[in-house]
């Protein structure tokens, strides 16, 4: 589709040569290499976004709308273009070249990642505010930019399980991811507090396990008698999301949390996941005593079965998460059930009951097409397939300590990648501090090389690098964007940037170009520090 981008006011048109310099573009991403040129490209009446192979489709409707968006231009579609589209078979997947000249835009790449990364920069390089007189028309820096992803796998987690958050919060997070060149959405659907994904074979899942306040064995530590809140998503709602992620080029990977934060559905089908003669007595890490799937019940591998059914058919990425994090010390010990199973198995000990119940899901998935992926915890047991994705979540020790064993990597080290941690040590800081602070300059300087040789075959195993957002204190899109933004920006630098680790300062010169763009967007970020601003 040939486009054009026409100019509500002719007269806010800039010739180009004599065109008001901008403040310094807040790329991030910085990008691998970045050549400025001489000039301007001035968008104009005439500019037209030309059609461009099958691949920069959707990278050209997203670029559109977002022109479109932040110039308050008009747009119709025309050939040929000013802006142009280019395939080029030679490029590394996902990378993309952007040259912009006095008279041209052309945007390189060879596949829609790279297209729809190139887009993103481009965005970037426009101007973030509004500017609507004479002598700060709409133009861009002549550039000569080269660039491509540091890990593959570049993720943002959101709890919707603690908290739900709605579909439109949903779609509207992908919008700010695709922005900064993160690719998978991994969504934690269920935990000890909600059930949240519509399961046809189960409807009592979501009618029993979506919503808090109703039942006090549910959440003792928060029942008030209140009114019931909470929520799900349909089946529908998860295609619309999944089908929006893959407009930006974002991966979704459902999480399904296993078999400890079972709570909910355990309460919502006690017949099937409740063992009767366990009396095993524990607490779990959130005070939960009654939250983990016995390994020797029947009813928990039909719950396994059919749940896994639908997550494979509804999700058509290549992997599913599954949890297999903090099962809390003393379970399963009191269940004559499960001791039988030990033996039978000739298990010495109570742990490797969930290597035992994880092995069964990860060959279910599998057969399903899907790769299993699980927290760190999937590594203690005896060894799952190598096909294995852990997430190392507790510190970076544990992305080293994990090095020795043949699985691919997730790095979410706590004490840089948790955004539900405050973001400084002030009493009035909004957060949970139980691991202590997550500042900005701490998530823009983690180096995921630390501790770890250079060259060796062992970084092939890094799949990427994720930010996590737990929800047991996000309730609200505002305190969501304050307590993603703007740490996502630092992480997503980190994640993606390819050359040598950009310093802080240079950061922190960038962000503060970037924060007007926020600001359009309507975005509820924290402040910088006083000592932040640059
Ligand atoms: C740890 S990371 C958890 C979550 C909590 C979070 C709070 C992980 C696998 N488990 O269940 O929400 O800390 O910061």
């Amino acid at each position: 589709l040939p486009v054009t981008v026409c100019w509500s006011g002719a007269e806010t048109r800039d010739t180009g040569a004599e065109a008001k310099t901008v403040d310094l573009p807040g790329l991030i991403p910085w990008p691998r290499y970045v050549e400025w040129l001489p000039g301007r490209f001035s968008l104009g009446e005439e500019t037209a976004i030309g059609p461009g192979p099958q691949e920069a489709a959707h990278a050209a409707r997203w670029l559109r709308d977002g022109i479109v968006d932040q110039c308050r231009g008009e747009v119709t579609f025309v050939e040929p273009g000013h802006i142009r589209f280019q395939h080029a078979a030679g490029l590394e997947p996902a990378s993309y070249e952007l040259v912009v000249e006095p008279d041209s835009v052309c945007l390189t790449a060879a596949d829609a990642a790279g297209f729809l990364h190139a887009a993103a920069t481009l965005l970037q390089l426009l101007p973030a505010r509004p500017m609507n007189d004479r002598d700060a028309a709409w133009s861009l820096p002549c550039v000569r930019i080269t660039d491509g992803p540091r890990f593959a796998y570049r993720g943002l987690m959101l709890d919707c399980a603690r908290h739900f958050h709605p579909v439109s919060r949903i779609l509207r997070l992908l919008d700010l991811m695709a922005r900064l060149k993160l690719n998978v959405f991994h969504w934690h659907l269920t935990d000890d507090e909600g059930w949240r994904l519509e399961i046809r074979a189960f409807p009592a899942l979501t009618d029993i396990g979506a919503w808090r306040g109703h039942d006090e064995r549910l959440e003792p530590q928060y029942y008030s008698g209140a009114e019931r809140s909470g929520g799900f998503y349909t089946q529908a709602d998860v295609r619309r999301v999944v089908e929006h992620a893959a407009r930006l080029g974002i991966e979704v990977v459902p999480e399904i949390d296993m078999p400890a934060h079972s709570r909910a559905a355990i309460l919502a089908l006690p017949e099937l996941l409740q063992d009767p003669d366990d009396r095993s007595v524990y607490l779990s890490d959130q005070r939960y005593s009654d939250n983990v799937l016995s390994p020797a019940l029947e009813g928990t591998y039909i719950f396994v079965d059919r749940v896994m059914d639908e997550v494979c058919e509804l999700f058509p990425g290549p992997w599913v998460h599954v949890g297999g994090d903090e099962v809390p010390e003393g379970v399963w010990r009191g269940s004559s059930r499960c001791r039988e199973l030990m033996q039978r198995e000739g298990y010495t000990r109570v742990e490797e009951l969930t290597s035992h119940f994880l092995r069964y899901v990860q060959r279910y998935l599998q057969a399903n097409g899907k790769r299993m992926m699980g927290w760190e915890e999937v590594l203690h047991g005896p060894d799952l397939d190598p096909e294995l994705v852990a997430f190392a979540w507790t510190s970076h020790q544990a992305v080293t300590a994990m090095l020795p064993r043949n699985v691919t990597l997730v790095l979410q080290p706590r004490e840089c990648m948790y955004f539900d941690l405050a973001q400084s040590d002030d009493f009035h800081e909004p957060g949970l501090n139980w691991a202590g602070e997550v500042s900005l300059a701490q998530v823009h300087r983690y180096d995921p090389w630390a501790g770890v040789e250079s060259g060796s075959s062992t970084r092939e195993r890094f799949l990427g690098m994720q930010a996590a957002l737990w929800s047991e204190l996000v309730s609200s899109r505002e305190r969501m964007d304050y307590m993603l933004f703007p740490r996502l920006t630092a992480f997503a630098e980190v994640a993606w940037h390819a050359g040598g680790q950009p310093s802080y300062e240079d950061y922190l010169e960038r962000i503060s170009a970037y924060l007007p763009h926020l600001d359009r967007l309507g975005v509820n970020y924290r402040r910088l520090d006083r000592e932040e601003v640059a």
